[in-house]
């Protein structure tokens, strides 16, 4: 009886559905899927992660939300959209906060990722490993911009996510919210004058064939998040969280290793197509046209502390 028992639950199954927006061979779909394996084996195939890639199950902020309501149970999110359903964390979205990945880490492997994983924890949302969400910077078809200026009166793609919606207006540029998968067809159309995003997916998503000219500006360096949802964790034994835990740190540093080689490739190949990348010369005129955002951040009591935490410790 003891035995027949045992043997069942051994191979009582469950299925969890993964959501991910990149395609196969993206650094954040294959650390997915390296999790996937390894929570796998930990479980002795107890838990099998199904990973749906390129935004089948919806745009992201819908993920987002279906995360919170349990209806998804994984997912891998950029910091934007899920700033937007967690305030504590929006400081991550600050232009020129970070000034690298290096320094990002510095910060979120330590006492402030975990603050940040608590604040994500109490919304519904349990991190397991800090991705990268590299460096992000201006690229359009139809204009040249060597300096802000340049800018002035574009329509520039953005993520559907309040804080690039106000950095882009103090460029005094026009933001439009787009979901990634529709931006290629934003700059097809010429609906969309510009984006911005990391050189990775710059090339993964094809729009350096349409939108040839690179401000390299690294604007905003803020790190995506591989979280679970408090439904599923909450239904996990102690056990369980263990490897779903180990599995994560574990996919996040494979994630860092792959996304460096990436970025490097990315670029290499985008300058091979065609590409121009143009340097900003200097970032104060920039990060001066920023400062009500800075303010804003600063004086909102959710976000004050952490802030000043990065900045005293640069
Ligand atoms: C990519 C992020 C992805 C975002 C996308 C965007 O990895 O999560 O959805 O940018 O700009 O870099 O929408």
């Amino acid at each position: 009886m003891g035995l027949a028992f045992a043997v069942a639950s051994a191979s009582a199954q469950t299925k969890l559905r993964a959501w991910n927006i990149h395609p196969d061979g993206y650094p954040v779909t294959e650390a997915m899927k390296s999790f996937a394996d390894q929570v796998n084996k930990g479980t002795q195939g107890r838990y099998q992660i199904e990973v749906f890639s390129n935004a089948t199950l919806g745009d992201q902020p819908k993920a987002v939300q279906m995360l919170k309501s349990g209806e998804i149970d994984l997912a891998e999110f950029s910091s934007g959209p899920l700033s937007d359903a967690v305030p504590g964390i929006k400081v991550l979205n600050l232009p020129f906060l970070f000034t690298d990945s290096a320094h990002m880490f510095r910060h979120l492997d330590g006492k402030l990722g975990e603050r940040f994983a608590a604040n994500l924890k109490g919304a519904g949302f349990v991190v397991l490993g800090w991705y990268d969400g590299g460096a992000r910077s201006f690229y359009c078809a139809g204009r040249s911009p060597s300096n802000l200026r340049d800018l002035a009166g574009a329509s520039i793609r953005v993520q559907q996510s309040e804080i690039f919606v106000e950095m882009v207006k103090l460029l005094d540029a026009k933001p439009v919210p787009l979901p990634f998968k529709e931006v290629m067809a934003g700059f097809e159309k010429g609906t969309i004058d510009c984006a911005e995003n990391n050189m990775p997916s710059y090339e993964a998503t094809g729009h350096y064939k349409l939108a040839k000219s690179v401000y390299v500006t690294n604007h905003v360096v803020s790190p995506e998040a591989l979280v679970v949802s408090a439904a599923l964790w909450g239904k996990l034994t102690e056990a369980d969280r263990k490897v779903f835990q180990d599995a994560g740190v574990r996919s996040a540093l494979l994630m860092r290793e792959l996304w460096n080689k990436r970025v490097a490739q990315a670029q290499e190949a985008t300058a091979k197509q065609g590409s121009q990348f143009v340097r900003v010369k200097d970032v104060s005129p920039f990060v001066r046209r920023m400062s009500p955002l800075y303010a804003k951040y600063m004086n909102d009591p959710t976000t004050r502390e952490e802030l000043l935490s990065i900045i005293a410790d640069k």
